[in-house]
This record gives structure tokens, C-alpha cells and sequence, in this order.
């Protein structure tokens, strides 16, 4: 008997039923109890899938590319679960249909699973939904988790980063590059895919990147820069090499369990962090704090004075 129990759906997405998967993200992206309980099932039984990161400006090719991504990995055996991120749009939104149109070559295939993610009401938005997304994929069995996000504001670049392997794409054509390092991507970087490489300019982006990689330093990793054409496949799979020697060099070096260690912590900060800032503006929006509100107003206590107070206060209750 089907029902809508967390423990349940859980049960049914790990033996392959995908409507059981897509009811499990969407109690993720509400939020609340329900999302709780999912994300305690999933924790312990998520760890094993790669996660791959794609970001990037608006039409820069990321779906395209995510799309030849999965056929590559697909033809290595491998299942494929797919989040596109996309807080400006929800579930059922336009900007997700080209999204939809350009990956239904693996609508038919039951190795892939594809879904877009808006946030609805769960606490922390995006930067807390897609972790725990992603361990349902990861729970569901899937090998690969490829997380596509826009790479324009600050939580999207966090989480597009808090990856195992981040790709960012950018076009050819002079100031690409510099748009990427504004928006922080360069930070992010494990690949850099200079996508359209059938456009002129391919050689000057490739060697901005180079010049900005220069002045950042002598890391372990250093960010390889690959030329391909999403459109048509072409040096798609040199993407995949530089993920593979990626995954390669985080394995032997240990940096894939410091990397994973330290995003866990991340997350449990934000959680905590997250969780008080619910509870202080539920307590503010209350009358129990009226008198101190007033204290406040009229300038007898000043605000950090009062901030110590709602905090015992917080403490004791
Ligand atoms: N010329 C060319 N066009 C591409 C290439 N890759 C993607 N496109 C086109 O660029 C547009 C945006 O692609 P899309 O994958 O939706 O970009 P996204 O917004 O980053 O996900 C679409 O019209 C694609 O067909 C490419 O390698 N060369
Ligand atoms: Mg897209």
C-alpha cells in the first residue's frame, strides 16, 4: 500500500521508484516536520554519490552541457540524478521548460533522474534544501549527483560550490572571464568549461583564465581549463577526463574527505544558526517582549543590552 510516510517513500526510491523520489524532494523543498524526518532516513544512508557542480550565467550553456554530461556518464553504466537549482523559478515555471526540452533525450531512461528545485517554505532556503536534496538522490542509489545552478548571487555561487567537483562555465568573447571572478566563480572553480567553443574568442578566455589563475596562487589543485561545444558534443568528454582527474586527485590526497568534512560542518553551522534566528524573530513578533521592545525605543537599554536579555530569555524557555 502506497503511502505518503517519509520512512516509506524512502523504502520505495531505493528500489527504483521514482515517483516515490520526486514526492520525497518535494516534502524536502516545503520544509518543516515532514523534511525533517526525510532528512534524518536519508543522512546515514547518503555518502557514496560524486557530486558535481555546474554554474555559470544565464545562458551559457550549462543545461546543454549537464545533458552531455549525463549521456556521458550514462555510457559508463552509472545512474545520473539531476538538481536544477533555480530559486527565480518554481517547479512549474518557463525558464525550466528549455531546461526539460534540452534533457528529454533521458526522459524515457530510468538510469537518470532529472527535477528542478525552488525552495518553497524550508528554513534556510536553498543554500539548506540542496544538501539535503541531494543526500535523497544519493540515498535513492544514484552514483552521480550533478547539481546545475545559476552562477549570479551569493547563496547560488555557495551552493553550486559545495560540490565535490564544481564546474563554471563561461562563454568566449572578451570579459567573460572577468564577469566569472566578479561573481565569485573563480573561487568555486575545480573545471572551468569555456562552452560555444565554436565562437570566436575560445583562445583569449582560455588565457584571461590562465592569467587570473596565475595571481591566485600556487594551489594544490590548480583549475584545468577545457574548450568544448555542448551543442554537439564536441570535447564533452575532455570535461569528463578533467572531473575524472579531479575525483582522482581528491581521492589519493584525502582532500575529498576534508572537503566533504568541512562543507558537513558548514551545514550543521547554518542549520544552528538558522534555528536560533527562527526562534528570536518568533519570540520578537510576540507580545512576551513588549516591555523590552519599549525599553529599546526609548532608548533605556540599548539594543545589545536587550539582545543579552532575549537570549537568556531564549535559554530558559
Ligand atoms: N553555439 C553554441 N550554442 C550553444 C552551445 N551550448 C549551448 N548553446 C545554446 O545556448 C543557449 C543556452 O543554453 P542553455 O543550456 O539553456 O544555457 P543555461 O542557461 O546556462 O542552462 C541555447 O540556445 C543552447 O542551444 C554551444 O556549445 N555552442
Ligand atoms: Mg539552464
Amino acid at each position: 500500500l502506497a503511502t505518503d510516510e517519509p520512512a516509506d517513500l524512502v523504502e520505495r526510491a531505493r528500489t527504483g521508484e521514482r515517483a516515490a523520489l520526486a514526492r520525497l524532494l518535494s516534502l524536502i523543498e516545503r520544509g518543516g516536520e515532514a523534511a525533517r524526518e526525510v532528512s534524518r532516513i536519508c543522512f546515514p544512508l547518503s555518502g557514496t554519490a560524486y557530486t558535481v557542480g555546474i554554474t555559470g550565467a544565464p545562458g551559457s550553456g550549462k543545461s546543454t552541457l549537464t545533458g552531455r554530461l549525463i549521456r556521458g556518464l550514462r555510457a559508463g553504466g552509472a545512474e545520473v540524478g539531476v538538481l536544477a537549482v533555480d530559486p527565480s523559478s518554481p517547479f512549474s515555471g518557463g525558464a525550466i521548460l528549455g531546461d526539460r526540452v534540452r534533457m528529454q533525450d533521458h526522459a524515457l531512461d530510468n538510469g537518470v533522474f532529472i527535477r528542478s528545485m525552488a525552495t518553497r517554505g524550508h528554513l534556510g532556503g536553498l543554500a539548506l534544501a540542496t544538501p539535503e536534496a541531494e543526500r535523497a538522490l544519493d540515498a535513492a542509489g544514484f552514483e552521480w549527483v550533478l547539481v546545475e545552478t545559476v552562477g549570479v548571487g551569493q547563496v547560488e555561487v555557495e551552493v553550486a560550490g559545495a560540490t565535490d567537483t564544481t564546474l563554471v562555465v563561461v562563454n568566449p568573447g572578451w570579459g567573460d572571464a572577468v564577469q566569472a571572478s566578479k561573481a565569485g566563480l573563480l573561487e568555486v572553480a575545480d573545471v572551468f568549461v569555456v562552452n560555444k567553443a565554436d565562437r570566436p574568442g575560445v583562445e583569449e578566455t582560455r588565457r584571461d583564465l590562465e592569467q587570473m589563475l596565475d595571481l591566485s596562487g600556487h594551489p594544490a589543485w590548480r583549475a584545468p581549463v577545457v574548450a568544448c561545444v555542448a551543442s554537439t558534443g564536441d570535447g564533452v568528454d575532455g570535461v569528463l577526463e578533467a572531473v575524472a582527474s579531479h575525483r582522482e586527485y581528491q581521492q589519493t590526497s584525502g582532500q575529498l574527505e576534508r572537503r566533504r568534512a568541512g562543507r558537513l560542518a558548514d551545514e550543521l553551522g547554518q542549520v544552528v544558526a538558522e534555528r536560533l534566528r527562527q526562534k528570536a524573530l518568533d519570540l520578537l513578533k510576540g507580545d512576551a517582549l513588549d516591555g523590552l521592545r519599549s525599553d529599546v525605543l526609548e532608548r533605556r537599554v540599548d539594543p545589545w543590552s536587550a539582545a543579552d536579555q532575549i537570549i537568556r530569555f531564549l535559554n530558559s524557555s
